[in-house]
């Protein structure tokens, strides 16, 4: 039978949020293809990229006729489009209460959390939507402690999207404390096979686009 699967495209750009959108394409084993965005580049994105995205930032996906921005909506659309990988509690089984409410919670509360914190800016928690960076940890070291995953017994797409910024928040902005529960966590989630072959697959994308090394600052070693 022929393949009626719409094209996927993934608008993508190494060492940004979109890693996360990566590792569960590569969960879901679908076919997809990657359409490199230098969004390192000084003035951002080509001009042309605001036709994908209205803020000219990754990651993005077109599915058929279909665009889909910010990250969130993407990992629950492509989860649940996707279906057989199992990773989306199905809209009946009582796990989705979980599963939601940590996914959306990823980008809307820890990601500006962690942001604020890393840029130094001081705030009232009750000033902002996300609330303070120290109820965030809080609420996370008890979320994590209660269940090996976000949703609760089983690795889903929220574990991607949460385990992929507390590994960045962590080990790259070193602004996410290192305490035992969430070490735990990250050792049980980033070791999937999967995200090993994001990584590798975005290692191989960063040596064909030398111009994102070099808009970032760092020299390719391996190119000399
Ligand atoms: N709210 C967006 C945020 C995406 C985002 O911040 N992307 C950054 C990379 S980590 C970006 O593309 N920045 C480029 C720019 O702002 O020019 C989402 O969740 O998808």
């Amino acid at each position: 039978m022929a393949n009626t699967e719409p094209t996927l495209t993934f608008y993508h750009s190494p060492w940004s949020r979109a890693a996360a959108v990566r590792w569960l394409l590569e969960e879901l084993g679908v076919d997809y293809n990657v359409h490199f965005v230098n969004v390192h580049a000084k003035d951002g994105a080509d001009e042309s990229y605001r036709a994908i995205h209205p803020h000219k930032k990754v990651p993005a996906i077109q599915h058929g006729d279909l665009f889909i921005t910010e990250r969130a909506a993407i990992t629950i659309y492509l989860a649940d489009r996707f279906p057989k990988a199992g990773l989306a509690p199905s809209i009946t089984d009582p796990a989705r209460a979980r599963y939601l409410t940590s996914l959306v919670y990823s980008d809307s509360v820890f990601d500006p959390c962690v942001a604020m914190r890393a840029k130094g800016f001081e705030y009232s928690g009750r000033d902002f939507s996300f609330g303070s960076f120290e109820d965030m940890v809080k609420n996370l070291e008890k979320s994590l402690a209660k269940s090996p995953y976000a949703a609760g017994d089983r690795f889903t797409a929220a574990d991607i999207q949460l385990g992929s910024s507390m590994a960045f928040t962590m080990h790259v902005l070193k602004v996410l404390p290192e305490r035992p529960v969430f070490l735990d966590y990250l050792g049980r989630v980033l070791e999937r096979p999967a995200n090993q072959r994001a990584a590798k697959l975005d290692e191989e994308l960063l040596r064909a686009h030398p111009e994102l090394l070099a808009a970032m600052g760092v020299v390719d070693a391996s190119a000399s």
